[in-house]
């Protein structure tokens, strides 16, 4: 095959029968040789010309460079579309090992991010997507609009299922709609699992009956694939059926299987992302929004996507782009937000975006803002730190909440209602305003700010951001 073959900027993508790769690259040599490694190794190709390569090969399963936005001569997006025939239909797993595997490692890059896939619509249809989605949670705690509110019992791992379930039911009577488990809490023998689950739906179940809401818990029961379905036994013996997976560190292969179990019982699965940042931080690697696509399809009913304002690292516009991946029916593409968008299938629903990470109830009104109302709002150390304890920490949290859909700003709220005053005191409160701006002037701005990401990069949003 003659130099850059797998570049065809005449290629007209069909976007229900080819997956689409939106991949930034910079390298130690020219983009289109680039983007021409890239999409060899994560096709039909490899370093050199094969004598093995046919006509047939060539023309049916290769990978197409059909546009390139040159930052420099060495540096730019490209854009490479695969035909569904490539692939393995039946396995996602083989998917992965191709647009997702070899060619990071390609000594000749220096960045390397997938920014993004489109998935086809033919492909969609193998998936069944999440088991109850946005609506199915909502409905069963029974809330129209309002932002979810939940907490992660802190500390992280160290309390006895006892101490454990009493920080639960503070929680749950200051307000909290759910309590999950920490990441790295499943069954320590500090808290085995059995009897953690015991103690708290003890303390759900009171709850409940106390305040008249629904409540929920969800249990970590993360571990080898044989393990969780002992657990997730046990959770259906007892008449339950809620988890909470840790959904990178259990990898695509479980998961699908785990997934299909909880699906069969009509399981609530919440997924935390802890690892992601591992494979999407930097300009190196896969970043969110194909996790998140992956998970919506394979199934999860809720998911970690970060809060744009917490303690966690991830631009507010990025979160925002997140956020609507998981819940919208169909995204634009937009290159300024380093997306390709997504038209979902019907059967696909709403996932609901879980936004967490060194949250308090001074940044609510930022939170609604960048997620709307249909979004968990989690938080630990800014419950379970308010300066009169958990039970506290909640009623301040919901109060939050409750100031929102008034339409009353925090600190005016705060004059009259004691709890909320007290979390602002300790932490603050932060106006959604740069938000807001940041929101609208991307909206209003669409073609300067193409220009700025197409020039610099996955630096553009910097020089956005000093604009704004
Ligand atoms: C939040 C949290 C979550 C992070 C993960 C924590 O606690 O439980 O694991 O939100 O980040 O341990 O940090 P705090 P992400 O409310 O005390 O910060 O959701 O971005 O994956
Ligand atoms: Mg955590």
């Amino acid at each position: 095959m003659t130099a850059y073959s797998y570049i065809d900027f005449e290629y007209q993508p069909d976007k229900n029968n080819d997956f689409i790769a939106l991949i930034w690259l910079r390298g130690d040599a020219p983009i289109e040789k680039l983007a021409e490694h890239v999409a060899a190794e994560s096709s039909v190709g490899t370093w050199t010309d094969v004598k093995t390569m046919n006509k047939y090969v060539w023309e049916h399963y290769r990978a197409r460079v059909f546009k390139i936005i040159k930052s420099s001569a060495y540096s730019g997006f490209v854009y490479i579309a695969y035909p569904l025939e490539h692939f393995d239909k039946e396995n996602l797993l083989q998917f992965c090992a191709s647009v997702m595997g070899n060619w990071f490692g390609m000594k000749v890059l220096r960045e390397g991010k997938l920014l993004d896939i489109y998935f086809p619509k033919k492909y969609q249809k193998l998936f069944k997507g999440p088991i109850n989605g946005l609506k199915g949670v909502r409905k069963y705690l029974g809330t129209k609009k309002r932002p979810h509110v939940g907490t992660i019992i802190k500390p992280k791992v160290g309390l006895a299922p006892k101490e454990f379930a009493r920080v639960a039911y503070e929680a749950y009577c200051g307000g909290v709609d759910l309590v999950k488990d920490d990441e790295n809490l499943v069954n320590q023998d500090f808290c085995k699992f059995e009897e953690r689950f015991y103690e708290v739906y003890k303390a759900l179940d009171k709850a409940e009956k106390e305040t008249g809401e629904k409540k929920m818990y969800l249990i970590n029961i993360t571990d080898s694939y044989s393990k969780m379905l002992e657990r997730i036994d046990f959770l259906r013996e007892h008449g339950y059926k809620m988890v909470m997976l840790d959904v990178v560190v259990i990898g695509y292969s479980a998961l699908l299987d785990i997934i299909e179990i909880l699906r069969k019982y009509g399981f609530i699965v919440h997924a935390h992302r802890a690892g992601h940042a591992g494979i999407d931080r930097g300009p190196f690697g896969i970043n969110f929004y194909v996790f998140e696509k992956l998970y919506r399809l394979i199934g999860v009913d809720q998911l970690h996507v970060g809060t744009g304002v917490g303690k966690m690292e991830g631009e507010a516009l990025f979160v925002n782009t997140s956020s609507r991946i998981l819940r919208e029916s169909k995204i634009e593409e937009d290159i300024t937000l380093l997306t390709l968008g997504q038209d979902w299938s019907d059967h696909i629903k709403s996932v609901f975006p879980v936004a967490s990470g060194g949250l308090h109830p001074g940044l609510v009104e930022c939170v609604v803002k960048l997620h709307t109302n249909d979004v968990v709002i989690q938080a630990g150390g800014g419950i379970h730190g308010h300066p009169r304890g958990t039970y506290y920490g909640a009623k301040a949290l919901r109060e939050a909440i409750d100031a929102v859909e008034l339409n009353i700003p925090l600190p005016e709220y705060a004059k009259t209602h004691r709890a909320l005053r007290e979390a602002l005191e300790k932490w603050g409160y932060k106006s959604p305003d740069r938000i807001i701006k940041k929101l609208e002037f991307v909206k209003e701005n669409k073609e300067i700010c193409k220009i700025i990401v197409e020039t610099y990069g996955l630096e553009g949003f910097e020089v956005i951001e000093n604009m704004i």
